[in-house]
């Protein structure tokens, strides 16, 4: 059994975790509209793996029979300056839901809770992956600048994800 407070922050987090589906989604419609079809993949991608992250929540509150809300989510925005602009709040983004993480496995530290502990190792790890790929690709769009190859081929190189 978990807390009430433990069980109403992962169902914050639930929600936290579908709002990041739909930040991707609004981040490859833009993509979409202004030809970058290879972040536009990544983005699409990305969102179906936001909603990995809620659903594998919604899954361990089952598991220990406590109560699933499913939330309301806002329209997220579709307007961005330029792809570095895209990575760059993807990367702000993944790091205020490291810290939220964090703050998951510091209430069940508080709470004595080992079998929520252990479940959220799995998220710690994966906000270590989420961060290096977001800030890899700032990196990369950085040291191009401008450049209208430099931006195709990085463009062109998410088409593979
Ligand atoms: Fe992007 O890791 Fe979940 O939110």
């Amino acid at each position: 059994m978990i807390t009430a407070r433990m069980e109403k922050e992962i169902n914050a987090q639930i929600k936290a975790e579908f709002e990041s589906a739909f930040i991707y989604m609004g981040m490859a419609a833009w993509a979409h509209k202004n030809g970058y079809f290879g972040t536009e993949n990544f983005m699409w991608k990305q969102a179906k793996e936001e909603e990995g992250h809620a659903l594998k929540l919604i899954d361990y509150l089952k598991d220990v029979d406590a109560t699933v809300e499913i939330p309301g989510i806002e329209k997220p925005t579709t307007g961005y300056k330029s792809i570095l602009d895209v990575f760059e709040k993807g990367l702000e983004h993944e790091k205020h839901i490291t810290s939220r993480i964090n703050n998951l496995v510091t209430i069940s530290d508080e709470d004595g809770d080992y079998a929520t502990n252990d479940f959220l190792q799995w998220y710690v790890s994966e906000q270590v992956e989420e961060e290096k790929t977001f800030r890899n690709i700032v990196k990369r769009l950085k040291m191009v600048g401008d450049h209208v190859n430099g931006i195709f081929m990085i463009d062109s190189k998410l088409e593979e994800r």
